[in-house]
């Protein structure tokens, strides 16, 4: 039976069963441990290829009858895993994936933190076809009134409006911001509201989640441009984990406003909110690659290989952290 987006207030069935869940996680797990051979080689390139490679085959051990929609890129530039492929065995669920096989190939080739593979799973139809160009993204954490900030807001008025929310003055605001020429003139306006910045070098679907999980983290807001697909995935996350979320695809040249149509989007000014980006049953799983402030690495054991994943679920909104050994 194929529902329609899923109520998530009403106790309809889930489009994607609970068996999934354990099913992404050894997808997420195969691509870490092949990219893990690469950090800290200096090739981004054959980092980001072992772990495609990885998660395909994985991918098509899964009863689903899947279809990338955000992936690699374009059918004519990439070999594997790329938009519009049809993955899995062809029985069981009709889904949609989301993959960054390798978010932060930078960071794994440099073996600094934080660098993922990243999966996210939809019912068909749940997730924004994002092409690969810039995104604005704004998000914060679970337990603010709706719409508190805002990407029509100022950056000022928007930490302003978060810290009366939150209770606290400005200067005990911290924002996380990728470290970016192109963001010079917000992290400058942003410092001058007086508030902290936690400025990363790559990885905003961490960065993202990083915002909502502020009590552990101390970050109680995201800011800035970065990928849309890693938009989507981020937002796939924030539907299992709560918080806000919005994101506007930056389509500024006729080209991009080209594939952007192409890839069904009619409104290229349009302002996302969380559930626009991923709707319906959601499924969310990351694996570490290098150790990083949201999961460990992979550790090589004399007989075994150890990783860490965080897999999420938007029906039950559970959060599971699996550590796992892998004979070798
Ligand atoms: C962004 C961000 C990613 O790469 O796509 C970034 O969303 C690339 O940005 O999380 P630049 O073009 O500014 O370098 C990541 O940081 C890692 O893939």
């Amino acid at each position: 039976m194929k529902l329609s987006a899923l109520d998530e207030t009403s106790a309809k069935p889930a489009v994607i069963g609970r068996d999934m869940t354990l099913e992404i996680v050894r997808i997420t797990e195969a691509a870490a441990i092949a990219a893990s051979a690469w950090r800290g080689k200096g090739d981004e390139k054959a980092a980001d290829a072992a772990a495609v490679e990885a998660m395909r085959a994985e991918m098509g051990r899964i009863r689903i009858q899947g279809r990338i929609v955000i992936g690699e890129g374009e059918r004519d530039e990439a070999p594997m895993l790329f938009i519009g492929e049809e993955v899995g065995m062809g029985q069981g669920p009709e889904v949609d994936i989301a993959v960054d096989p390798l978010e932060g190939t930078t960071l794994c080739a440099k073996n600094q933190p934080d660098s993922i593979c990243v999966l996210a799973m939809a019912e068909r139809g749940g997730l924004l076809n994002a092409p690969d160009v810039y995104m604005h993204k704004l998000a914060i954490g679970a337990g603010y009134p709706d719409g508190v900030v805002d990407l029509d807001q100022s950056p000022t008025d928007n930490v302003r409006a978060l810290a009366r929310a939150k209770g606290v003055p400005v200067n005990e605001i911290t924002a996380c911001v990728l470290d970016r020429p192109r963001h010079a003139a917000l992290i400058e306006e942003l410092r001058s509201t007086g508030i902290a910045l936690k400025l990363i070098s790559d990885g905003d679907i961490a960065g993202i989640i990083h915002a909502v999980n502020a009590e552990d983290t101390g970050i109680d807001i995201y800011l800035g441009s970065g990928g849309a697909p890693e938009g989507v995935l981020a937002a796939a996350a924030l539907r299992c984990i709560g918080g806000q979320m919005q994101g506007r695809l930056i389509l500024d040249t006729d080209d991009k406003r080209d594939r952007a149509r192409r890839m069904g989007i009619t409104e290229p000014n349009r302002k996302y909110r969380t559930e626009e980006l991923a709707s319906g049953d959601v499924l969310f799983a990351a694996t570490g690659v290098t150790d990083g402030s949201f999961l460990s690495g992979v550790r090589f054991r004399k007989d075994h290989v150890r990783t860490q994943t965080v897999v999420m679920r938007s029906w039950s909104q559970t959060v599971r952290w699996i550590t796992a050994e892998h004979r070798r």
